[in-house]
């Protein structure tokens, strides 16, 4: 498998050098890092890996996570501290099972804490956990947040002060089961001539607790202006999503899923529509790839896992960290999903 993921990586010409990132907690399995500065540090909310033994599937079944750990790191470079855990499935009343990935922002000084969970039917629903700290802990709502579904929420403020999420993960993520924001059957993905399943956006009301309005799709357009294909692969959307801004850009990343990419694409509104840029991050050892970008003291860092430490075990993946840079037209540079 290792093999062929460096063959794999070899054939894409334009990602020449391997990257110089660095592991954040080689004590315990950590993934899907969403990265924040909060009280001028930077805040790590991942995925809690673990071995439960449950069999690999294409539902996603072995990533049986329980619980949340808040890390926090006075500099880059620095060793990151582990505020322990901060969120338990046993404590969200309306729990089922799979503690998936979560984003944490902050607004009039709480702290909201967005992740994904199946529900007591097995359906991927979002939950909201706040705390009054960026460390936690996080009390959970009682209910899912009304109307969500799918995984992988991602917070994004604006500089106007407006909230938004970014959701949603096709195969084991769920995606294809709703068109519309409503389940549909057969939940079939787009052919592969068909537009492809997109990832949705939605205001976050004034309270933090609840979607403002329906969520939209977030659609992304090839250099034509038309919408990528399902049969993209290595373009279109999967899971992962990740909004940051920069120049008075928005930059909307995501990961590729099957074909293993963090790819990017740029538009000028919080909704889109969004245009294809191109690849951040080529594929890393591990099945899945998922990420964060964040600015800290002038220089920008892609937050992400793979799964070296574990041997290649894709259900226990290990968090890094790696400078990128854009070139002068605002394109990020690739860097090498292998480290040296
Ligand atoms: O960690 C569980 C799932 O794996 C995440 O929600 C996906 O993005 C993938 O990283």
């Amino acid at each position: 498998f290792v093999k062929d993921i460096i063959a794999l990586t070899q054939k894409k010409k334009v990602i020449k050098k391997m990257n110089k990132s660095k592991y954040l907690y080689p004590r315990d399995y950590m993934a899907d890092p969403s990265a924040h500065v909060f009280e001028n540090k930077i805040y790590i909310y991942p995925s809690h890996d673990r071995e439960s033994g449950i069999p690999e599937n294409d539902n996603g079944d072995h990533f049986d996570m329980q619980d949340y750990h808040v890390f926090s790191l006075e500099d880059v470079q620095d060793e990151v501290f582990d505020h322990g855990k901060v969120l338990d499935v046993k404590d969200i009343p309306w729990s089922g099972r799979q503690l998936w990935d979560s984003d944490v922002t902050e607004k009039d000084s709480k702290y909201y804490m967005y992740f994904s969970m199946k529900d007591k039917n097995d359906i991927f629903r979002l939950g909201v956990a706040l705390a009054d700290k960026p460390y936690g802990p996080f009390i959970p709502q009682d209910d899912p947040i009304k109307g969500s579904y799918s995984i992988d929420p991602c917070a994004f403020k604006d500089e106007d002060g407006s909230y938004y999420l970014y959701f949603g993960g096709i195969w084991g993520g769920q995606l294809q089961f709703y068109r519309n924001n409503k389940i549909v059957v057969p939940n079939e993905l787009p052919k592969a001539d068909e537009p492809a399943l997109t990832p949705k956006v939605v205001k976050i009301s004034t309270d933090m607790l609840e979607f403002s309005e329906q969520p939209r799709d977030l659609v992304i357009l090839d250099k034509n202006g038309m919408a990528l294909r399902q049969g993209d692969t290595e373009k279109r959307f999967f899971e992962a999503s990740w909004m940051h801004k920069y120049k008075d850009k928005y930059y909307f990343s995501y990961s590729t899923g099957d074909s293993h990419l963090i790819c990017y694409a740029i538009g000028d509104n919080p909704y889109g529509p969004f245009t294809y840029q191109g690849v951040i991050l080529s594929p890393v050892v591990g099945w899945t790839t998922h990420h964060s970008i964040l600015e800290f003291k002038g220089k920008w860092y892609l937050f992400y896992h793979d799964s070296v430490p574990s041997g290649g075990k894709t259900w226990l993946r290990s968090m890094k960290v790696v400078e990128i840079e854009y070139d002068e037209d605002g394109h990020i540079k690739p860097i090498h999903g292998l480290s040296s």
